[in-house]
């Protein structure tokens, strides 16, 4: 089991979670990062005391500092805090639950310096995978899932061989508009998109959820963290989320690890792996869900799955591009300038840009990210 962790983006809905299951296990927490929400990470160094806390917005370093004056610890900011934290030379393992590319540095930090990560940011290994897993395979660095379906993947080949492996079959919720019609969709709102039916999340995951791109990110999360081809994997939707995912072998068994949705489940995974311990989580009655139901994805109604699928036969920096147009456009809907199906839209023109740089570097990804941006913005006319 882990001992000493550093834990990125704490006030978020992973983060906050996490310190709860760090607190049940009695984790030492070495250092804790925020992005602006100064009032909670105050009261979250007070209770774990952390070496060092970070605030990622600049503007509020002086005052987080006047606030922990009391306590032994040193702040630091922005990115380059980030990375300090991500480095820690007594933490074991890094947990990254940040939002987005931001977390792409930091797990690169974190890897180079040797350490083990326990990745809840997603978009990191979608913008920058090939990256990732070589800086990992190069400095002995090991990469635990914490999303939910990759943890339940990770969990279902273990004492199996990789090349036994037929399908990963990757479960989808369907979000909040399963079912609905691209009529319905075009007039969706904010707080429609963010009522989720069974996980309470991020808004910027709620937001991917309901345009099912979260689906196609997973896609792309699962080819690079079990180095499988996008055909190996098979996304069914199961509006239940009580099976998180499952992988088929070539004898045609299939092993699936199913719980009730907690995420607690996957983020202890990650820290006491191989051992189990008790989660706290509630005990799934297979009674109780008598019937547990999976569909094809809709396709035609949801296309961003199929769009992730493109952005990763074509490879190179197509995911990247994927990611961030994607990235900016939820932020558009989020803040009311765009419409709902307006997200999948730049996204798909977005692919389409050409003189795409294949060379894969922390720059070339940066700067493509920056690049598909401004694509987006001007787009819309902003
Ligand atoms: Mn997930």
């Amino acid at each position: 089991m882990v001992k000493n962790l550093s834990l990125l983006g704490s006030t978020g809905s992973i983060g906050t979670q996490a310190l709860s299951v760090v607190d049940n296990l009695g984790i030492n927490v070495v250092s804790l990062t925020a992005n602006k929400n100064i009032k909670l990470i105050e009261q979250q160094s007070r209770k774990f005391k952390p070496e060092l806390v970070c605030i990622f917005d600049e503007s509020l370093y002086k005052k987080l500092k006047l606030n922990l004056k009391d306590c032994f610890l040193r702040v630091v900011s922005g990115a380059e805090g980030l990375c300090e934290a991500a480095s820690m030379g007594s933490a074991d393992m890094v947990l990254n639950s940040l939002v987005g590319i931001s977390g792409l540095l930091p797990t690169m930090c974190a890897i180079e310096s040797g350490k083990d990560v326990a990745l809840a940011n997603k978009e990191t290994l979608v913008a920058g995978g090939e990256l990732v897993i070589e800086a990992a395979k190069k400095h002995d660095s090991r990469i635990f899932p914490v999303d939910s379906e990759h943890s339940a993947i990770f969990q279902c080949i273990q004492g199996n061989k990789s090349k036994q492996i037929s399908k990963i079959i990757l479960t989808a919720s369907g979000g909040p508009f399963w079912g609905k019609s691209r009529k319905w969709l075009e007039n969706a709102t904010i707080e429609d998109a963010l009522n989720h039916p069974n996980w309470k999340m991020g808004n910027k995951i709620s937001i991917d959820s309901a345009t099912m791109m979260n689906k196609g990110l997973e896609l792309i999360e699962a080819v690079w963290l079990f180095d499988k081809s996008p055909n190996d994997v098979e996304i069914v939707v199961h509006p239940q989320s009580i099976l998180h995912s499952a992988v088929k072998y070539i004898d045609n068994s299939i092993i699936a690890q199913l719980g009730f949705p907690d995420m607690r489940i996957p983020i202890q995974y990650a820290l006491t792996y191989p051992d189990r311990v008790d989660s706290g989580a509630e005990s799934l009655s297979l009674t109780k869900y008598s019937e547990l139901n999976f569909y094809e994805p809709d396709h035609k109604t949801f296309k961003c799955i199929n769009i992730c699928r493109k952005a990763i036969d074509k490879g190179g920096l197509y995911p990247t591009i994927v990611n961030a147009a994607n990235e900016r456009a939820v932020e558009l809907f989020l803040n009311g300038t765009i419409k709902f199906l307006d997200i999948e839209k730049c996204v798909l023109e977005a692919i389409k840009m050409q003189n795409v740089d294949n060379i894969i570097s922390i720059s070339s990804i940066l700067q493509i990210d920056k690049k598909t941006r401004m694509f987006v913005d001007n787009y819309f006319n902003i």
